[in-house]
């Protein structure tokens, strides 16, 4: 609503620029991918998942024997398309599939080995389901035969804005599922975890209880209220035959929707509406201020005060001037900033590579691994990979911090969305009671109570989602990084950016591993010593160039983030300064009328400043709203009992609403 009565309004008015860009805002909050990761063993039932909750039967391919060897993308798209990426890391190809050729390379059985040289499957797909902006990862069983393919899994975990960790009503979650879980935990934290197969036995709740008692061991602080979701995915299929509610009830898919609709409304949900609105205030104040500054030409003023105003605006208009050069103390301070992160990063990366070589120690007391050395390449690749993937988010991380400190110290950018000084006319009270021009002038960021609001919130980390890394732009993502998002625009580039570089680093490391791998395929089987003494022979070198290509690619990964951050600022500076230098002419034009144009003028202005306010109000509220909603909601370990009678009903099971168009937070989008 909000966003289309904005454009009706740029349209009215004639502002072709804005008109564009209001499109550009909806369509960013639109397109804003939600990430969820389907990850767990081999065998849980992870395509399966996948195939019932988008109501497309064989779409992922599902067998009984070991299926998927490779990550797999779905999103939302116009018509269906279907592409793998072939070949080498930064060589790949795109090449454009039938549905009948995914098993190709998507399955074991028919690409073994990936002998296709298969990297990513992506696909579009005009599925309902995904219409809201779910982008679904599919990955090969954690620990399968294709460790190779983990790297492209953990690229993915540390931006997911949701994990859904399969496993079945079989067995509990063993060590390894437990490890796992434990090592994404340091990434993601945003997990439900999905117990398939419910059909297959009659009572799945000690099964859950066990889990329950695990999860609580393996992560104490969030254990207990981590949502367990019992499904039956065979269930949620068969109802597309039988239509029998019975089976959709049972498949309890609908508890599922609402558990990750759930948690993505908390999450990026949020994000994403308040990068919008931020977006959208900046736009309203750009419009406004020239408008404000005819305004305030028209007031019944002496001579002097508008001296005063006018010399104000060519104040801020030098210092925005003075920005724009090599001396302005921004530039300085990010050079400190970034110095100061590439130290904290650095002093991190030598603790964790000195934890990894201790790991690497005792590995080698372990006998599974003493007996099959290949195993420990895999391990020390995880190690690796984890390493980059916790550093890389932190640098986003704290890129989005620096980005927000200088904008926030230079006073760069008033926050667009604060009610200001400038803001503050009473326009039904008539033209006298305006008051001063002041806040045109004054560069100080706005302290208002969003804006300390949206800085404590960004810096204490409140959005978990926040400060991840996307693969970006590698593998054709739709994925923006996420560090500084909620200020919209330039904070978001770091982290597309790292995750980009992320991406091509982990590329890049397999070829290392490979190398080992191959060398600990020929350790001989002898006495433990001599195989533990062979092993550190072949591993110590590894170890020693992972070490420097991890720190080469911190380095390239630093350089390029400061180069990015100061063209953002530039940018953003420049873009004030003409927005106050329009403010500025169109002031010394308007003070030049009559008296008589000055009162047609008041009249032409006072509807679009009131719509123009209004707006700004009501994206204020709207991110207050977002802001102060409450982060946890209690998430329950439902049985199937709980799905909703709707659900079972009707043929479309009732999905909660979409994030983009939560009743809390109005349709503001719509239209
Ligand atoms: N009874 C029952 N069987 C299921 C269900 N979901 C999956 N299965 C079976 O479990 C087996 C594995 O399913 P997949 O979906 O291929 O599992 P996956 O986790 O994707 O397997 P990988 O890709 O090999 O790791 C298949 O034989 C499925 O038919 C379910 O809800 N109920
Ligand atoms: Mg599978």
């Amino acid at each position: 609503m909000l966003l289309k009565s904005a454009i009706d309004f740029a349209k009215a008015s004639g502002h072709k620029d804005a008109v564009k860009r209001l499109h550009e805002i909806k369509q960013h909050l639109l397109e804003g991918k939600l990430l969820v990761v389907v990850a767990g063993e081999a065998k849980q039932g992870k395509s399966s998942l996948i195939n019932a909750y988008l109501r497309e039967p064989g779409l992922f391919p599902v067998d009984v024997d070991i299926a998927t060897n490779l990550v797999s993308t779905i999103t939302y798209g116009d018509s269906e398309k279907i592409t793998v990426a072939l070949g080498e890391q930064g060589k790949e190809k795109r090449k454009e599939i039938s549905r009948a050729d995914i098993s190709d390379y998507v399955t074991e059985q028919g690409n073994q080995k990936n002998n296709k040289q298969a990297r990513l499957l992506e696909i579009e797909s005009p599925n309902p389901q995904l219409k809201e902006g779910l982008l679904l990862v599919d990955t090969p069983g954690v620990g399968s035969l294709n460790a190779k393919h983990t790297d492209i899994t953990y690229a993915y975990v540390p931006s997911a804005d949701s994990i859904l960790f399969v496993s079945d009503v079989y067995a509990p979650l063993s060590t390894k599922e437990l490890n796992f879980i434990q090592q994404i935990s340091k990434h993601c934290q945003n997990f439900i975890f999905v117990v398939t197969k419910a059909d297959a036995v009659s009572n799945y709740k000690e099964i859950i209880d066990s889990n329950r008692e695990k999860l609580v061991k393996t992560l104490p602080d969030i254990g207990e209220s981590l949502p367990i979701v019992p499904v039956s995915s065979s269930l949620s299929l068969a109802y597309l035959d039988t239509e029998d509610p019975d089976d959709l009830e049972d498949s309890n898919f609908a508890a599922l929707e609402q558990e990750l609709w759930l948690l993505l409304g908390q999450q990026r949900g949020k994000i994403l509406i308040l990068r919008a609105l931020t977006e959208f205030g900046r736009l309203v104040a750009d419009l406004k201020s020239p408008l404000q500054a005819e305004w305030e030409a028209c007031q019944n003023l002496n001579q002097e005060e508008k001296a005063k105003l006018e010399s104000n605006l060519r104040d801020l208009s030098k210092r925005l001037k003075q920005l724009q050069t090599d001396s302005a103390a921004w530039q300085y301070q990010l050079n400190d900033g970034i110095q100061d992160i590439k130290t904290a990063i650095f002093r991190k990366f030598n603790r964790e590579v000195e934890q990894i070589k201790r790991r690497s120690q005792e590995y080698m007391e372990d006998s599974e691994i003493l007996d099959a050395p290949p195993k420990i390449a895999g391990l020390l690749e995880n190690d690796f990979d984890s390493m980059m993937s916790i550093l890389t988010k932190e640098l986003s991380q704290r890129a989005g911090t620096l980005h927000i400190e200088i904008v926030n110290s230079t006073g760069l950018d008033m926050n667009p969305l604060a009610v200001d000084s400038l803001a503050r006319i009473n326009l039904g009270e008539g033209a006298a009671q305006v008051q001063s021009l002041e806040g045109l002038s004054q560069v100080e960021a706005a302290e208002t109570s969003l804006w300390k609001k949206s800085i404590e919130a960004a810096t204490r980390g409140r959005f978990k989602a926040m400060g991840g890394v996307a693969i970006g732009s590698l593998l054709g993502g739709t994925l923006g990084g996420i560090a500084g998002l909620v200020f919209g625009g330039a904070g978001a580039v770091p982290g597309a950016q790292l995750g980009a570089a992320l991406g091509a680093f982990l590329g890049g490391a397999r070829g290392l591993t490979d190398g080992i791998r191959d060398a600990l395929s020929h350790v001989k089987e002898r006495d433990h010593i001599l195989t533990k003494r062979e092993i550190s022979r072949i591993i110590h070198p590894y170890i020693v160039d992972n070490h420097s290509s991890c720190k080469a690619a911190l380095e390239d990964m630093i350089t390029n983030l400061s180069k990015t951050m100061r063209s953002n600022l530039h940018q953003q500076i420049k873009q004030e300064k003409e927005i106050c230098d329009r403010s500025l002419s169109s002031f010394q034009k308007t003070i030049k009328l009559s008296q008589n144009q000055m009162t047609h003028k008041i009249a032409e202005l006072k509807g679009p400043l009131q719509q123009l306010t209004s707006f700004q109000n009501a994206a204020e509220q709207l991110a207050i709203q977002a802001l102060e909603e409450p982060e946890s909601a209690t998430v329950s370990t439902s049985a199937p009992a709980a799905s909703s009678a709707d659900a079972a009903s009707s043929s479309a099971p009732a999905t909660p609403q979409p994030v983009t168009a939560n009743a809390d937070y109005g349709d503001w989008a719509d239209g």
